[in-house]
């Protein structure tokens, strides 16, 4: 065999009972003897025997029985010296190591398919929403803000009751359309018209007459809340810019003073709403969530949609034939086409 050749050392050194110690076999194991048996075990000297004779065969016996288990644990045991592991966990051969290795290529070629369609689905399902809401109270100067952007021209406005949309070329270098609808700001019609055009939302457009700001800050934070809590709102999360209108006029408020008082207003109305659920749902549809962190002052960044604040006028600084002051407004929408 060839063992025998390759570590005599080993054979010259070798101790069954430290070997099979080493290996977790004998002596407690199924193969240990007593002296006692007589016969011959696999390991022990037999000298502790009362008869000398049966010490004489007994070891001759063990002798001639051990030789196998001598065998294999000497391979062991060599085995062990050189620092090799037993043959049961040998390395992979170069086959399986190239079959593994090309079954992992292919899972993670698989998951970044899986990946790019999940992404095109998504990117296919917010291009294909085109409109960009204008929202806000009525005289807020939704329509002359939609005629403006439009035509570029002033024209005078009455109350809508009706929504209109039109195609908007935005100003940037791709020249994308969007569909701009302007929505009646009427109590009665607004949850209804949202209702019917939030799931096409791109972007919306939140229209603040910053004038009567101050007088009507509850009614607007009222409208906003009832936006910002509506589920699909909040799942398609468009883009929101909240457009501070009317800065023509000396009295108006600031965009800052504005975004500040509303955050403030809206963290009232979430306490007073969640101390009474059923008095004013996010929608009509009653699927209305939670607005901003809980157990946190409500501030815009809370919200899954990015949120900015614009100064403008529909009517412009030089009287109603000057040109609207909409340059922020525009920059925003070519951003979000
Ligand atoms: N001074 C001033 N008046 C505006 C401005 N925008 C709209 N208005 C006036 O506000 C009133 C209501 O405007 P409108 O567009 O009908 O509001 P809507 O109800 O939100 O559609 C009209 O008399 C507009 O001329 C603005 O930027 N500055
Ligand atoms: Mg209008």
């Amino acid at each position: 065999m060839g063992w025998v050749g390759r570590d005599k050392g080993a054979r010259r050194n070798y101790n069954p009972q430290e070997a099979s110690g080493r290996f977790g076999r004998r002596p407690g194991g199924p193969c240990a003897r007593r002296p006692e048996d007589g016969g011959g075990g696999g390991g022990g000297s037999g000298g502790e025997s009362r008869e000398g004779h049966v010490v004489a065969s007994g070891t001759v016996a063990r002798a001639a029985g051990g030789v196998a288990l001598f065998a294999m644990d000497t391979v062991q045991v060599t085995a062990a010296r050189e620092g090799s592991r037993p043959p049961q966990d040998a390395p992979l051969p170069d086959q399986d190591v190239a079959r593994v290795q090309l079954l992992i290529s292919v899972a993670v070629a698989l998951l970044v398919v899986v990946a790019l369609l999940i992404w095109k689905f998504i990117q296919s399902r917010k291009s294909s929403r085109r409109a960009v809401l204008l929202l806000g109270l009525c005289g807020s100067g939704k329509t002359l803000l939609f005629v403006r952007l439009l035509t570029g021209n002033f024209r005078n406005t009455q109350t809508s009751i009706t929504d209109s949309s039109a195609s908007y070329r935005v100003k940037n270098d791709k020249r994308m359309n969007v569909t701009l609808i302007d929505l009646p700001g009427h109590e009665s019609l607004r949850l209804q018209l949202l209702d019917r055009f939030k799931v096409a939302a791109r972007a919306i457009v939140f229209v603040v007459d910053s004038v009567a700001f101050q007088r009507e800050m509850k009614d607007v934070a009222e409208f906003l809340y009832q936006i910002l809590t509506d589920n699909t709102v909040l799942r398609n999360a468009p883009p929101l810019l909240i457009a501070c209108n009317k800065q023509d006029v000396t009295m108006a408020k600031s965009s800052k003073l504005i975004q500040q008082q509303l955050e403030r207003e809206l963290n009232t109305l979430r306490v007073t709403v969640s101390a009474a659920p059923s008095t004013m749902d996010g929608s009509s549809s009653g699927s209305a969530s939670q607005l901003g962190r809980k157990g946190k002052e409500f501030d815009f960044s809370q919200l899954p949609m990015k949120v900015e604040f614009v100064e403008c006028s529909a009517k412009g600084s030089k009287g109603e034939e000057g040109s609207a002051d909409l340059e922020g407004l525009e920059k925003w929408l070519a951003r979000i086409a």
